[in-house]
């Protein structure tokens, strides 16, 4: 992955609301990403100095130079969540044939981390249709065009004393709001670059199976977990077989918008836009990622399907 040279692409001075509550925000990050209309549409999450949570909505017509809503994306029915409501944030989106927008977010709540799953047609509202997870599971990314979905549990699974190990699960619904786990995609590696981790933006389809970028945070090192990004080729046919995983991260905070901010150490990739019309991508298909900084600001990576594969067949 390349870093687009004038990162971060989007900071909090970008953010320019008619909202009362969001003068002078805090932290832009994480966003959700699409292909809208022939436009690249960012969902992003903004923090203001009360650390309440916000999604703005953002368009460009280069995927680089974006400009935001001057209001926040309202949020609908969310009177069916029967819990106590803290934060949404980091939304992952997939379009659907119908000409909506599938929406996973995590939820906050008084019992708990969930997913939520909302819908939407512009993204200048969205749809809640309801809580689609067990209580503390998040980064919930639907497999575009199947009934699978990656999630990753909150729980840890280290038996060796090494704080380590989320799994990221494969589950299969027919409804978008009761999924049953199919099987294990796979777990963290206690020691390394990715003893926890989580999906990152949905996965992409390629010749070679589904490309699937994920984040790991190495917990080992005194004072604070290093969030990278890494990348896994899953099966076709059968997502939760992984054909390849990457041996080392393929983006790690280097640059000081990544290395200081809010939370430091942070890259947190939550949205890839393939520059592709086509369903299956070709191998040197552009893809823009875009992460999380810092829990800061957001930045873009640029790669394409061949190298991703390469580094996730790297010995
Ligand atoms: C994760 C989530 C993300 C956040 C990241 C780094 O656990 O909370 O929203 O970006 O930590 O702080």
């Amino acid at each position: 992955m390349y870093r687009y040279p004038d990162n971060p692409i989007i900071t909090r001075q970008d953010i320019k609301s008619r909202h009362p509550a969001l003068q002078d925000v805090s932290s832009v990050f994480n966003p959700g990403g699409v292909r809208h209309e022939g436009q690249f549409l960012l969902l992003l999450r903004v923090q203001n100095r009360a650390r309440e949570t916000f999604f703005v909505k953002a368009l460009s017509e280069d995927g680089i130079h974006f400009s935001s809503s001057d209001l926040p994306v309202q949020i609908l029915h969310l009177e069916r969540c029967k819990h106590m409501i803290y934060h949404i944030y980091d939304a992952r989106i997939t379009a659907d044939t119908a000409g909506f927008y599938q929406v996973f977010c995590a939820m906050d709540t008084d019992k708990g981390c969930f997913l939520g799953y909302f819908r939407s047609e512009d993204f200048d509202s969205l749809d809640f249709i309801g809580l689609a997870s067990e209580p503390d599971t998040r980064n919930g990314v639907l497999l575009p065009g199947t009934d699978y979905r990656f999630e990753r549990p909150n729980k840890h699974v280290g038996t060796d004393g090494v704080k380590t190990g989320s799994r990221i699960v494969c589950s299969k619904s027919r409804d978008m709001l009761h999924w049953q786990e199919v099987a294990e995609v796979f777990s963290g590696r206690p020691h390394y670059w990715d003893e926890l981790i989580g999906s990152g933006p949905p996965p992409l389809l390629c010749e070679e199976g589904w490309l699937h970028i994920y984040h790991g945070v190495a917990t080992h090192f005194g004072s604070s977990n290093i969030y990278q990004a890494g990348i896994s080729l899953q099966d076709r046919e059968r997502p939760w077989i992984t054909l390849a995983r990457g041996r080392y991260n393929v983006l790690e905070p280097r640059e000081s918008y990544e290395l200081s901010g809010q939370v430091p150490n942070v890259i947190f990739p939550s949205a890839a836009i393939a520059l592709s019309d086509s369903h299956v991508m070709d191998k040197d298909t552009p893809i823009y990622i875009y992460y999380g900084a810092a829990d800061t600001a957001v930045a873009l990576a640029i790669t394409t399907p061949a190298e991703l594969i390469a580094q996730a067949r790297a010995e």
